[in-house]
């Protein structure tokens, strides 16, 4: 940083915050699983590998996607719970029910992290086909569910700073 903003209170996202003993709640949606549970894993691998402990986490399956948005405002009404990482694909397809899907759980998570105050992360996967998916959850295109869980990191930093 420049020295002309030495005083300036940062946050800076290289700049994790200690997340012992942080409270997640990680939302999977049980639509494509092979995809939504690669996404699990990355998420789940990922605050454990930036210091949060496992008996920390809690998990919550919903039926779909749609889902998600009711079982996150639960989890993030909870005094207990820190951020929540919602966690779902939804595979276009022959009618625009996706399109619907994906309005609905992007503006209702947004409306549930508003309405708590708390990270409230949008790990939803959009694709057009189940390769495309797969390319994102583990495979050529990296792990959204990785980006995920350190997006709910780096908000807490960033609480953390502003609070
Ligand atoms: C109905 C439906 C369809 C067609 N596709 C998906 C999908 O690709 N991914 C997903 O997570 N969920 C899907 N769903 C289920 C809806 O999310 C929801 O569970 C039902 O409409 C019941 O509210």
């Amino acid at each position: 940083m420049s020295s002309a903003h030495k005083n300036l209170s940062v946050f800076a996202t290289d700049d994790l915050p200690d997340v012992s003993h942080r409270r997640f709640a990680i939302l999977v949606a049980e639509w494509n699983t092979e995809v939504t549970e690669a996404l699990f894993n990355g998420a789940y691998e990922t605050l454990l590998a930036y210091g949060a402990k496992a008996e920390n986490i809690i998990r919550g399956n919903v039926p779909g996607s749609y889902e998600l948005t009711l079982g996150a405002q639960w989890f993030a009404q909870r005094d207990d719970i820190d951020a929540v990482i919602a966690l779902g694909c939804v595979i276009q397809g022959e009618t625009k029910h996706n399109d619907y899907i994906n309005h609905a759980v992007a503006q209702g998570l947004t409306n549930v992290s508003l309405k708590t105050g708390k990270p409230v992360i949008f790990g939803v996967l959009t694709p057009n086909d189940q390769q495309q998916a797969l390319d994102r959850a583990g495979g050529k295109h990296g792990n959204k569910g990785d980006e995920a869980a350190m997006t709910a990191i780096k908000m807490l930093g960033l609480q953390k700073l502003v609070y």
